[in-house]
């Protein structure tokens, strides 16, 4: 990518900036963009939509909608409209988006709709609010051109659920997956249980501009009206320009409890790259909680203005799905901190 640094260089000392140019040809990890990392097994499919956008000079914001859509849409997987229901039967979905201007949109407890991560898109676009939930969520999708799906479960997460109805807990599972499951291979357990409900995904496009996006039908059998991490900006998700991106999977609950993207966001802006700024802050939610922890899972990504990109877990079994020049959409077990 030599090319690339002379390429900004040229055009910075065209434009006549000198300190522009000092800290360019000084930082020599400039060099891995464009990117696209996302969550689990199913963000092989997702980062080929991304990458193919970004290869064609679309922005980081369509990569991160329109590769997660992907996702959305499939039917044995557990993000979107086949998701397992809460414990009423019903699929409630949430999303959020950012773009690297700060501006960002989400949409929290959606029904009957495929594509939350767009509307959470129109919400940051058309609308002047960050986050809309509920009915108000579904009746502005409709307003917004969004079809209403029916309210018929997808047969595995029937299943799932008249499984469930036998005791009625609650009791969410470690997310965990097999990572050698490559292939367009349902992100479940050999008991047919999903093991993940969400896929969050973050780009740095050919300008360096970073955006992120992150949707998930929710933990299976929550109570209704349950709001996770992953539509709370900060939380299950964050973009910084500046610095860097980060995304969340894993137990919502105690994400939101150290707003954990954030986090992660700002430790990068310290100085630490993404694989430690990720660590760390699931140290923190260790520190913080403690043994609470041991049957939980939760999982970050990250990725900075350079291009450095990874993740890290509390618990063994997560993985990520890295596309960039060096890396050709590679599935990746995560490190991870306790079991
Ligand atoms: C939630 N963070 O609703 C999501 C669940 C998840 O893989 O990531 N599952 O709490």
């Amino acid at each position: 990518m030599t090319t690339r640094r002379k390429f900004i260089t040229q055009t910075a000392l065209a434009a006549g900036s000198f300190p522009f140019i000092l800290k360019v040809t000084a930082d020599q990890k400039i060099n891995n963009f464009p990117l696209v990392i996302s969550t689990w097994d199913a963000g092989l499919r997702a980062n080929a939509k991304a990458w193919e956008l970004l290869k064609n000079g679309k922005s980081a914001l369509d990569a991160v909608e329109q590769g997660v859509m992907i996702t959305e849409s499939e039917i044995n997987c557990c993000v979107g409209l086949s998701g397992n229901p809460d414990r009423d039967g019903i699929v409630t979905l949430d999303a959020s988006i950012m773009n690297h201007l700060g501006d960002c949109g989400s949409v929290a407890a959606l029904e009957q709709i495929e594509h939350p991560i767009s509307v959470a898109r129109a919400v940051m676009e058309k609308s002047p609010h960050v986050m809309l939930v509920g009915q108000g969520a579904q009746q502005f999708a409709l307003a917004n051109g969004f079809e209403l799906k029916p309210k018929k479960l997808s047969p595995d997460a029937e299943k799932n659920y008249k499984e469930w109805l036998k005791k009625s807990q609650y009791k969410p599972m470690i997310n965990i997956e097999n990572i050698g499951n490559k292939t367009n291979a349902p992100n479940k357990l050999e008991n047919g249980q999903f093991n993940h409900d969400t896929i969050a995904l973050l780009a740095l496009d050919n300008i360096q501009n970073l955006s992120g996006s992150c949707t998930t039908s929710g933990m299976g059998f929550k109570y209704r009206g349950r709001v996770g991490d992953s539509p709370i900006i900060g939380a299950g998700m964050y973009v910084d320009n500046e610095v860097g991106a980060a995304a969340a999977t894993g137990h919502g609950e105690e994400v939101i409890r150290i707003a954990g993207s954030h986090l992660v966001v700002e430790l990068m802006r310290l100085g630490k790259s993404p694989k430690a700024a990720c660590k760390a802050a699931i140290e923190r939610a260790i520190k913080l909680r403690g043994d609470k922890l041991k049957d939980k899972q939760i999982a970050f990504i990250a990725v900075n203005k350079q291009g450095e990109a990874a993740g890290y877990a509390l618990q063994k079994g997560f993985s990520y799905a890295l596309y960039s020049e060096k890396h050709n959409n590679e599935l990746i077990a995560a490190d991870w901190l306790m079991g």
